[in-house]
């Protein structure tokens, strides 16, 4: 039977796929989700996306979107009930979400696997990567979300990184000086659709029955 849903191949720990079942969740659309293993990604996934990342969506009549960012606003496209793609605050959303991914990405990485990367120590690592934080932190410091008094793109393009960020030594993150980030981050690991993002699937396999998310 073909399935009118758009299939979406995820990571459950993947922070641009956790970014992308956002958005979804957000836009309060359903998919086909199907979990992948890094590892072993299914010859179905590559055949739409060779190359090989995930989140990638298809969309019932084939189009594929292979980026978490394009993704996540395809989505919000479709419905955004939250206004989450407001437009006052688009072009500072995506300058963030560009320097989450290009800059901060990179430190989180090192930070993360500093034993991988000798040139500089973890600590060291982590104080490059605090240097987003510290923006984070001003503009929370201004409202209770990063562009306003309502979430946007931004926060959830950019959560599931400082979530990382932080879960490589939670002790040492909630004793930095980010108050209003560390409390912007813990309601968002609070938050419904956060909850609903993390929910845990077994890996895909041709022939098992459909997963829909958000079910
Ligand atoms: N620019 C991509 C990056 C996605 C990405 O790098 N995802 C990682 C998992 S977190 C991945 O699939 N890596 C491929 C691999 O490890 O084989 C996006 O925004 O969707």
């Amino acid at each position: 039977m073909t399935s009118a849903l758009h299939c979406l191949y995820s990571f459950r720990r993947c922070p641009y796929a956790m970014r992308a079942r956002l958005g979804l969740l957000f836009a309060e659309l359903q998919v086909e989700l199907r979990e992948i293993i890094l590892k072993n990604k299914p010859a179905q996934m590559l055949a739409i996306s060779p190359k090989g990342t995930v989140p990638v969506l298809q969309l019932f009549e084939g189009v594929v979107i292979e980026e978490s960012r394009d993704i996540m606003v395809w989505a919000l496209e479709q419905q955004d009930p939250q206004k989450l793609l407001d437009t006052k605050v688009l072009q500072q959303a995506n300058a963030l979400i560009e320097q989450n991914d290009n800059e901060f990405k990179h430190w989180l990485d090192r930070y993360k696997y500093a034993d991988r990367h000798p040139d500089m120590s973890q600590a060291e690592y982590r104080q490059r990567g605090e240097a987003f934080l510290q923006v984070l932190e001003g503009l929370l410091a201004k409202n209770p979300f990063l562009l306003g008094c309502n979430a946007s793109i931004a926060d959830i393009g950019v959560m599931p990184f400082v979530r990382q960020f932080a879960h490589v030594d939670r002790d040492v993150f909630y004793k930095l000086p980010y108050p209003k980030l560390q409390q912007w981050l813990t309601h968002w690991l609070e938050h419904p659709f956060f909850l609903q993002a993390m929910t845990k699937f077994q890996p895909w396999q041709e022939g098992d029955e459909l997963v829909v998310f958000p079910s």
